[in-house]
């Protein structure tokens, strides 16, 4: 591949030098690295049990249930499904694919029946491993398909699953010696990334290293991870920001990582009083809470020293008025999208050497890559404070989509650039700066919404003609899904049909919040949805 840059191309770099990233080793090599000095020290912490595992435990039991897993028949390059809310099991099952050279698809435990089986067949699961009260959400789909269901929880196990704590019982040197190539996938979130439907996103061993290596390895690490700190663990593990930058990141350090299965003010207020947590990994929608509970004078937070938020825009603000109540803790955001490894740039003022930053700024981008922003029309690069897509290249990056080589080439072009479909600037700091999307994808709360996919479920009405969806400002969720509406004729189908229709097919965050007939939905030639004229008639409609 020519991967020469162009000499007039403007490429922005770290302000931190490179270093060097042994790349080709496994996963769970790179992260335990230093077991031996951590071995005794705590590792994951249940927060709602307080129960402690320390780096030792953690570390065996992944080699245990990898052997579990060699057991049902989970070997190298084979898939199995991670349908787990937050738990230690998590942790475990994910490391176990890394010891056994097979590959985990994490997936929402939220998600309706649909939703996983879809998730399932693209990825071509062979297990499926979730909590006993899940199992009837894949039941059927397991015996239809031939797919194993190894259950966490509740005694006795359902019918037909195997017991979590069976395959944890297994003997670790049960294991057969596993030949490693640092270019197998060993993670397969799932992203819609700039068009389309939701597509596994390969991410290999050297992907996942190199990333957690540009967060927190080197002499002034970006991300200033210690082995002393607690992590606050309640973003979802089976987003991608949460797998590396939290799980990842924290057991290359050697920190404590507390976790916690779901988000509420109150109760996450006191855990971070009684286990002095340090670092809290956020998303806007929490730091927003955060700004508005009155609960937050109540507790003692001082312990928090780093407070980092991405996967969404944070208004300046939020940002301002959080300072103010946590005056200890410096707030700043990564940015992140799955199929970059995921992160692209992070704050430089969470660097061990610190750097001053800008509100609003969403870091400046990782060392050991490189970015650029384009002309989306010319594909020319441009300077800085020119806004344009932005683009990045680096061993971090995803192998591609699963069976998608299409998607993929128009994901990564052949220089090996990969285009975000994110519209933003790189300022005279180096710092980047968002402004807007190309792409089709909505975010609530951080969680992706795939317009396409909706708009599959509402044209299989008979009532629907055509539809299409695009996202509208939200206050809480920043933004949310809506749907244009074509009725077939004679429909007189009603907004709250349609809502229904959808909300008994998807997960909460996808329900469509609002609907809007018309006669026509708006497309080029090519019969692409011109989502653009949709956008500005919403603000016509809603003028902020
Ligand atoms: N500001 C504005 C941001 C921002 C943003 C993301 O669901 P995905 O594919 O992935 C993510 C990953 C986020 C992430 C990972 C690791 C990390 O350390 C960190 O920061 C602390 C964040 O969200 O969605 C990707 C899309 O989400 C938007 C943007 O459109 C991107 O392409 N996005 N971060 N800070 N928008």
């Amino acid at each position: 591949m020519g991967s020469v840059a162009r000499p007039e191309e403007t490429i922005f770099r770290s302000k931190l030098p490179d270093i060097e990233i042994n790349n080709n080793i496994p996963l769970h090599t790179y992260c335990f690295k230093r077991l031996a000095e951590f071995a005794d020290r705590p590792c994951v912490i249940d927060g709602a049990t307080g129960t402690v595992l320390t780096y030792a435990q953690v570390e065996a039991s992944a080699r245990r249930f990898a052997a579990g897993l060699h057991s049902v028949g989970i070997g190298r390059g084979d898939v199995f499904m991670i349908l787990l809310r937050n738990s230690v099991e998590f942790v475990i099952a994910f490391l176990a694919a890394s010891f056994g050279g097979a590959v985990a698809t994490t997936a929402n435990p939220f998600y309706t029946p649909g939703e996983i089986h879809k998730q399932a067949d693209g990825s071509g699961a062979r297990l499926i491993l979730t909590e006993s009260c899940y199992v009837d959400k894949i039941r059927d789909y397991a015996a239809d398909h031939g797919v194993t269901i190894v259950a966490v929880g509740d005694w006795p196990v359902p019918d037909g699953c195997h017991a979590f704590a069976d395959l944890l019982a297994c003997d670790a040197g049960a294991l057969p010696a596993v030949e490693f190539d640092p270019d197998d996938v060993v993670a397969l979130p799932y992203s819609s990334g700039t068009t389309g439907l939701p597509k596994g996103v390969m991410l290999t061993h050297r992907s996942l290293v190199t990333s957690i290596a540009q967060q927190v390895d080197g002499e002034n690490p970006n991300l200033n991870f210690r082995p002393d700190d607690v992590l606050l663990c309640v973003l979802p593990l089976f987003h991608i920001y949460s797998l590396n930058s939290v799980l990842l990141c924290s057991l290359r350090v050697g920190a404590a990582i507390l976790i916690l299965r779901r988000f509420e003010v109150g109760p996450l207020l006191e855990l971070v009083q009684r286990f002095r947590i340090t670092i809290a990994p956020l998303v806007p929608p929490i730091v927003l809470e955060f700004v508005k509970s009155p609960l937050v004078d109540s507790f003692d937070l001082s312990s928090i020293r780093m407070v980092m938020s991405g996967a969404a825009p944070m208004g300046k603000e939020v940002e301002e008025k959080f300072m103010a109540k946590l005056p200890n803790a410096r707030l700043g955001q990564g940015y992140g999208m799955t199929e970059a490894g995921p992160v692209l740039s992070m704050c430089l003022a969470f660097a061990k050497h610190p750097f001053e930053v800008k509100s609003g700024a969403c870091g400046t981008v990782v060392r050991n890559a490189e970015m650029k922003i384009v002309d989306p029309e010319t594909g020319a690069a441009l300077g800085r404070n020119q806004r344009g897509e932005i683009c990045i290249r680096g061993a971090q990056i995803m192998k591609g989509y699963i069976n998608d080589p299409e998607a993929t080439r128009n994901t990564i072009d052949k220089d090996g650039w990969l285009h975000t479909g994110d519209v933003g600037y790189v300022d005279n700091d180096d710092e980047v700066f968002i402004v807007d999307r190309l792409k089709e994808i909505i975010k609530y709360k951080g969680f992706q919404v795939a317009p396409a996919e909706l708009e599959a479920l509402l044209v299989t009405h008979p009532k629907i003609a055509d539809a299409a969806v695009v996202p509208m400002k939200d206050e809480v969720a920043g933004e949310v899904p809506v749907a244009f509406v074509v009725r077939s004729n004679g429909s007189k189908i009603t907004e709250d049909e349609i809502k229904q229709y959808i909300s008994r097919q998807v997960v909460f965050y996808k329900r469509i919040s609002k609907v809007f007939f018309t006669e026509v939905i708006p497309k080029a030639p090519s019969g692409k949805i011109l989502r653009k004229d949709l956008r500005a008639k919403l603000v016509e409609k809603f003028p902020i």
